[in-house]
């Protein structure tokens, strides 16, 4: 260990106990961990634990499901194997997360990843101890859940994808199959239907449902960047450029269908949350987006869910909605502002700051894949370098329900890529997301990063399954 507890995220009050390490027999049940004795407490905070280990043994106290799997999870990360032994540090840690919402999204529209890499995916993130995944179900490049009630979802606005890739959708089994795997690891799915804006493919299954693209300076400057072209009704769209579409805004079919959408989205999802998108709508006017968001909103309250929207949304949303900000970390514009009107509103907020945690930044300029539009390359510190409770100012410790990763997949098209763009930035959310800001660094964290690259590196395995092992 070298005196180092390069641990991710880093957990709160570790102590050093004298008194020589846990040594302790691999198990032939459990090859993956050391044997340790599990017990459920009641009191304290929701998933927080207890590890204690000594020459006599490992003992993890937690007040959850979740809480019991994090000291498994910490353990895990602190046990190293000698021979026909597993060796734990004797340590003393009380761990508890900062923010209830620790996610990550994941842009299945854009390119479409199976079951079984979502479920990967699922892995990863709650290695670092993450506990949400926000799966942005559709775009304007693609419709990726099955709905039985409007089957040319399915069946027209799915086979695309961005530079013409093939597309995909879940069926509800599918769905459900993401679900499970996620809740077995205390995971809480959060789907997100997108609109009025990023809704082309909707056009393609129920073409009276949607509007004529706008197509401003800014979908022409996208398309000068990337060539796929400029969106045509009722054509497949390919490229990458945003904001040009929207929904017939107040048009009774519009509201049959977000009825129906919805509904059943509500229902097939067992969690709190259904996320109704509202970001860039450049295409809509002011009126019209505000008529839309509060409608959507009001709709999945009736429906028994709280609704997120994207800060845009601020004002305009249901009281109670809670924001997502995707604004840089220092705030321009008025997205500030939108943040603090959904706070205003008995909401909470998402950070999510674009130029820290939007894992779809190049991590450097000569990277192969991502984007730059967040202020340049995102470096491993500047994804670290910033603090929930000051970031938006009027919005605090008490206001923030959490933070969230983005992986958006514009130029993310394989499961090599994704890892490739999630570490280890994803990492600095984790901790971000879990530890109290005066027990953080940026260069403590960065060497705790390089010591794990190094021992996977030696490992020969890669840094997902390290930090998930
Ligand atoms: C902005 S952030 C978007 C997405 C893009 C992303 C690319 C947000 C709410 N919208 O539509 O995929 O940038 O980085």
């Amino acid at each position: 260990m070298n005196g180092d507890l390069p641990l991710v995220p880093f957990p709160r009050a570790v102590r050093r106990l004298s008194g020589g390490p846990a040594r302790l027999p691999v198990t032939a049940s459990s090859p993956d961990v050391p044997e340790a004795v599990l017990r459920r407490v009641s009191g304290g905070r929701p998933e927080s634990y207890r590890l204690r280990s000594d020459a006599r043994g490992v003992t993890i106290e937690g007040v959850d499901a979740a809480g019991l799997a994090h000291g498994a999870r910490t353990l895990a990360q602190l046990a190293r194997r000698e021979g026909e032994e597993w060796v734990v540090p004797a340590v003393e840690i009380d761990d508890a997360p900062r923010f209830s919402h620790r996610g990550l999204l994941l842009d299945v529209a854009r390119h479409f990843f199976g079951v079984d890499v979502v479920c990967r995916v699922i892995d990863a993130i709650a290695a670092c101890k993450l506990n949400v995944l926000h799966l942005h179900l559709s775009d304007d490049q693609g419709w990726r859940l099955a709905m039985t009630s409007r089957p040319d979802l399915a069946a027209r606005a799915s086979g695309s994808a961005i530079g013409g890739d093939p597309g995909g959708c879940y069926t509800a089994e599918d769905y459900r199959a993401i679900l499970a795997h996620a809740a077995s690891r205390q995971v809480t799915v959060v789907p997100e239907i997108d609109g009025p804006g990023h809704t082309h493919a909707v056009g393609l299954a129920y073409p009276e449902l949607l509007a004529e693209p706008v197509v401003t300076d800014e979908v022409r400057a996208a398309v000068d960047a990337y060539g796929g072209g400029l969106p045509v009704t009722g054509v497949p769209y390919t490229g990458l450029a945003v904001g040009f579409s929207s929904l017939r805004i107040g048009d009774p079919a519009v509201e049959a269908f977000l009825d129906d959408v919805f509904g059943e989205l509500a229902a097939l999802t067992p969690g709190p949350y259904v996320h109704v998108g509202g970001d860039e709508a450049l295409g809509t006017r002011p009126e019209a987006y505000a008529a839309y968001l509060r409608g959507v909103t009001e709709r999945v309250r009736r429906l028994g869910k709280t609704p997120i929207a994207w800060h845009e949304a601020g004002g305009v949303a249901a009281p109670g909605t809670v924001g997502q900000y995707w604004g840089f970390r220092t705030p321009i514009d008025d997205a500030g502002e939108r943040a603090r009107a959904f706070v205003r509103a008995g909401g909470r907020v998402i950070l999510s700051p674009a130029d820290a945690v939007y894992l779809d930044m190049k991590p450097d300029a000569d990277s192969r894949l991502g984007l730059v539009w967040a202020n340049g390359p995102t470096s491993l510190a500047d994804a670290y370098d910033w603090d929930p409770a000051t970031l938006i100012e009027g919005i605090g410790e008490a206001d923030v329900l959490g933070v969230e990763a983005a992986l958006w997949t514009e130029t993310i098209r394989t499961e090599g890529d994704i890892e490739q763009m999630l570490w280890p930035r994803l990492y600095a959310a984790a901790e971000i997301a879990w530890t109290p800001a005066e027990e953080r660094d940026v260069r403590g964290f960065t060497a705790r990063v390089e010591a794990l690259s190094a021992r996977s590196a030696t490992a020969g395995g890669r840094a997902v399954s390290e930090a998930g092992s």
